[in-house]
């Protein structure tokens, strides 16, 4: 998950709280500090973390909670608005048919999120193309092709002109007929002049409706200065930031931005086309806090599967059959990385609510995820529609059949029961305590 530790920290913080006998100033005293500790390991700015903390106390001591929430919960919800502040809200991106050029330092990772971008807005069924106006750096040209060409994205480059502008201007037209086009352009070492013309040159015959500034998460709270630099010299619409995956600084550069006026607008979480997330403030942080994303994973799971792969009405009306089990675990397969899944999804939902799994743990899961698929390909029709058919001469054959042993079976039939009470809990039918605090948060 991006920003583990930071996650794995806030989250102590929490259990500190929802462990205490009750909740008073001492409690409330030693989960700040906590929390403090937290926060600027992962970067964030001193003096905003001091004004924060402050601000927990006070409200947490005077403040009443809310009609029935209770005081722990009224805690929670207190830290997690006080976040809010902090990262800020994101940026809101419309679909429809705009320019976008792409601007940042050398290897902050423009074109690499100019492919992301390009795959985003076709996924949500619009027709992306790129243009690739970097004319600085060898081999640019070709870089963008090939992530378009493995993308399916329509791409327009010169690869011997050294004019980026007349590129741009050549791209576009050519471009004309795609909804969204994106301009990806050369980077500096350094905000040098250089580099602010060619932009502005850029800017002027492109006349983007968003200009996206890309930043390195590693750079911390420096991305303010970036930010401000670039939105003083070409004015940006909004910030991408990139590698959050592979930083602990990540909390000084989503603080710092949004310090800015510019908007944080996506986030980049790894190498790959799909490590690209379009940045909600309030899902971020309930993630962090480890409260479960379903919304995230419903959209994720709406994008990447058509709807014979997921019955997702089903799932969440508490229908859950063996059959849809199988689905699912198909799905997971087919949305990527079951551990970026199922730090997504609430405890009971196959998910582990935010709880970190182990490298040992998860390969465990997915091992026994691939064997539940083996153990249902031996079982009938019938018996993946009801289970419950399901008896000791049942599992005798199905253990048989699949050779896996009858324990296993049982494990199985266990796993699909917990699912299936969890998913009813979900729906409303019973207390549920994910969905009472989200409820109650406002989340
Ligand atoms: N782990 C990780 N790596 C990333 C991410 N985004 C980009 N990268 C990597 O960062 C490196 C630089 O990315 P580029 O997209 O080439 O950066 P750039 O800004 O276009 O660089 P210049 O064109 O030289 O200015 C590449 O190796 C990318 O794979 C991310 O979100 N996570
Ligand atoms: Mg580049």
């Amino acid at each position: 998950m991006v920003m583990e530790k930071l996650g794995d920290s806030l989250q102590g913080a929490l259990k500190k709280l929802i462990g205490a006998g009750r909740i008073d100033e001492r409690t409330v005293n030693e989960v700040v500090k906590d929390i403090q500790r937290a926060l600027l390991q992962a970067d964030v700015n001193v003096k905003l973390v001091m004004g924060m903390s402050q601000r927990i106390k006070e409200r947490a001591m005077k403040e009443d909670p809310p009609a029935g929430m209770n005081p722990r919960e009224h805690v929670i919800r207190i830290v997690y608005q006080e976040l809010m502040e902090i990262i800020g809200k994101g940026a809101e991106i419309q679909l429809k048919p705009q320019i976008i050029m792409m601007v940042g330092l050398q290897g902050s990772g423009k074109t690499t999120s100019t492919a992301k971008l390009a795959r985003y807005f076709q996924r949500k069924g619009l027709k992306a193309g790129v243009v690739a106006a970097d004319t600085f750096r060898p081999g640019a040209y070709h870089q963008l092709k090939t992530l378009c060409e493995k993308l399916n994205v329509a791409f327009y480059g010169e690869e011997n002109n050294p004019d980026a502008v007349e590129i741009t201007r050549n791209g576009l037209k050519a471009l004309e007929k795609y909804d969204v086009k994106i301009v990806d352009t050369a980077g500096r070492h350094a905000l040098e002049s250089e580099l602010i013309d060619e932009m502005e040159r850029i800017n002027a015959v492109a006349k983007p409706n968003h200009k996206f500034m890309v930043l390195d998460a590693g750079i911390g709270q420096q991305a303010s200065q970036q930010a401000h630099a670039f939105n003083d010299s070409v004015g940006i619409t909004g910030v991408i930031i990139t590698k959050l995956d592979g930083t602990a600084k990540g909390g000084g550069a989503l603080s710092a931005v949004s310090e800015t006026k510019a908007p944080i607008a996506f986030i980049g979480v790894g190498e790959t086309p799909e490590d690209f997330e379009k940045f909600e403030a309030d899902r971020f942080i309930s993630r962090l806090l480890g409260m479960g994303d379903l919304k995230s994973l419903m959209e994720k799971a709406e994008e990447t599967l058509s709807e014979e792969d997921v019955n997702v009405e089903a799932l969440m009306q508490g229908r859950f059959t063996l059959k849809d089990m199988y689905k699912q675990l198909e799905a997971m397969n087919k949305m990527g990385p079951l551990k970026q899944i199922m730090s997504m999804l609430p405890m009971g939902l196959g998910g582990m609510g935010g709880v970190k799994l182990s490298d040992e743990m998860f390969q465990a899961t997915s091992d026994k995820m691939k064997n539940y698929k083996i153990i249902m390909d031996s079982m009938t029709e019938d018996e993946m529609a009801d289970p419950k058919l399901i008896g000791g001469s049942r599992i005798k054959r199905i253990s048989r059949g699949s050779g896996c042993s009858p324990e296993e079976v049982r494990e199985l039939l266990k796993y699909h029961k917990t699912m299936q009470t969890a998913l009813k809990g979900f729906r409303g039918g019973k207390f549920n305590i994910q969905k009472m605090m989200k409820k109650k948060l406002g989340m």
